[in-house]
This record gives C-alpha cells, sequence and structure tokens, in this order.
C-alpha cells in the first residue's frame, strides 16, 4: 500500500466509520513501534505511555522511540529508547507529532505500514492510515475516544491517569481555546472513574 498525505478532519464524528479497519491493522501486528517527536512534552510522552500500556494489555511487544528524555515528567514509557530502535516492529504508530522530521523514521521503516495518530493542523507524515482530528485539547484526550471505541475493558486507571495528565498538559490546565464540550464529559467520566484531577494538575504545574 503506497503511503499517502495526511487528510485532517474537524471533529472525532468524522473518522469515526474508519476506526474498525485501523484497529483490524493493529490486532494483525505483534510488535508495535511508537514514534514522537525530538523534544517531547507532556502529551507526546503522556499519550505514547497509555498506548503502550494498552497494547502490551493486548499482547503486543511494544518500543517507544523519541528524542530527548523528559525526566521532569511523572509518566514515562516502559520500552522507552532515544532516537534508536531495537525491534523491527510490523506495525509503527505515530503519536502527537506534526511533522516527519520530528521522528525516528530510517530507511528500515520505510515500507512497514504506518498509522499517523495527531491533533496538529499541519500535518506532513505520509502514511497509511490517518487518524488526524482538530476539536481535542490533546492526544491524549483524542486517544481516550480511540481507545473506549477499540476495546473499553482494557483502559484501566493507570491509563486514564496518563489521559488526564496529557488532557491537562497540552491545555494547560484548561486554559487553551481547544476545550470542547467532550473534553469536559471526558474529565467528567475519567474522574468519577476515582483519577484526582487535582493532583495531576499539581503534577502538571511542577513539571511545566
Ligand atoms: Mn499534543
Amino acid at each position: 500500500m503506497a503511503k499517502e498525505a495526511p487528510e485532517i478532519r474537524e471533529d472525532f464524528d468524522l473518522v469515526a466509520s474508519y476506526l474498525a479497519e485501523v484497529f483490524d491493522v493493529i490486532k494483525n501486528a505483534k510488535k508495535i513501534t511508537l514514534l514522537t517527536r525530538r523534544e517531547p512534552y507532556g502529551d507526546s510522552i503522556a499519550v505514547c505511555t497509555a498506548f503502550e500500556r494498552f497494547l502490551e494489555k493486548m499482547g503486543k511487544e511494544v518500543e517507544v522511540i523519541s528524542g530527548k528524555p523528559a525526566d521532569e515528567f511523572p509518566v514515562q514509557p516502559k520500552n522507552w529508547l532515544i532516537w534508536e530502535h531495537k525491534q523491527t516492529p510490523d506495525l509503527i504508530i505515530s503519536l502527537d507529532t506534526f511533522s516527519k522530521d520530528e521522528i525516528y523514521y530510517p530507511e528500515a521503516f520505510h515500507d512497514i505500514t504506518l498509522i499517523n495518530i495527531d491533533h496538529h493542523k499541519q500535518n506532513d507524515i505520509m502514511a497509511d492510515y490517518h487518524l488526524i482530528v482538530l476539536q481535542v485539547t490533546s492526544s491524549c484526550e483524542f486517544l481516550y475516544y480511540l481507545m473506549k471505541e477499540w476495546n473499553y475493558g482494557l483502559i484501566d486507571n493507570e491509563i486514564l491517569e496518563m489521559i488526564l495528565f496529557g488532557i491537562i498538559a497540552d491545555s494547560d490546565v484548561l486554559r487553551s481555546e481547544h476545550v470542547y464540550p467532550r473534553t469536559f464529559q471526558a474529565i467528567a467520566d475519567i474522574t468519577k472513574k476515582g483519577v484526582n484531577f487535582n493532583k495531576l494538575r499539581d503534577d502538571y504545574l511542577k513539571s511545566a
């Protein structure tokens, strides 16, 4: 399959019909490598950490590759590599990254299926599948909706904590303009499960 330029959609509902197909690709992969940007920030790290845990619960072997470490953040991927890879994956997923120049993408990766998950207005990553929506605070918020569709039962409180951290970090504690009714619904659902908003807000403010 030839890789194509991104299609960017406003709202999550506009990708809904496409989700089952993408999840089949994920289910069929055994080794999955998650890529995020050279200089990861709260949302990038949290979305990789949450998705790594979700995929591991599905029985996948997962590696996360980014640029420099971000020790200031309270969440960290388990199998985190800095600008190098160990496994040869059968699926690659780029997360929270708007440009091909921002991800680790060696020649060895070029023929491997790539899914591009993001929420930025501009994105130039050529991929086999694009999941890009604008009306979310963060990639973490977007991933929460994806995981809910894909396998709600695998979402535990540890994953929810990372999701809420990413929402808080990328919206700068809900002060950004990219906060939507759906965001408040997600926060209500997550905190109802016992995840502590105030603690994560304080963690974020300490790291910022
Ligand atoms: Mn983001």
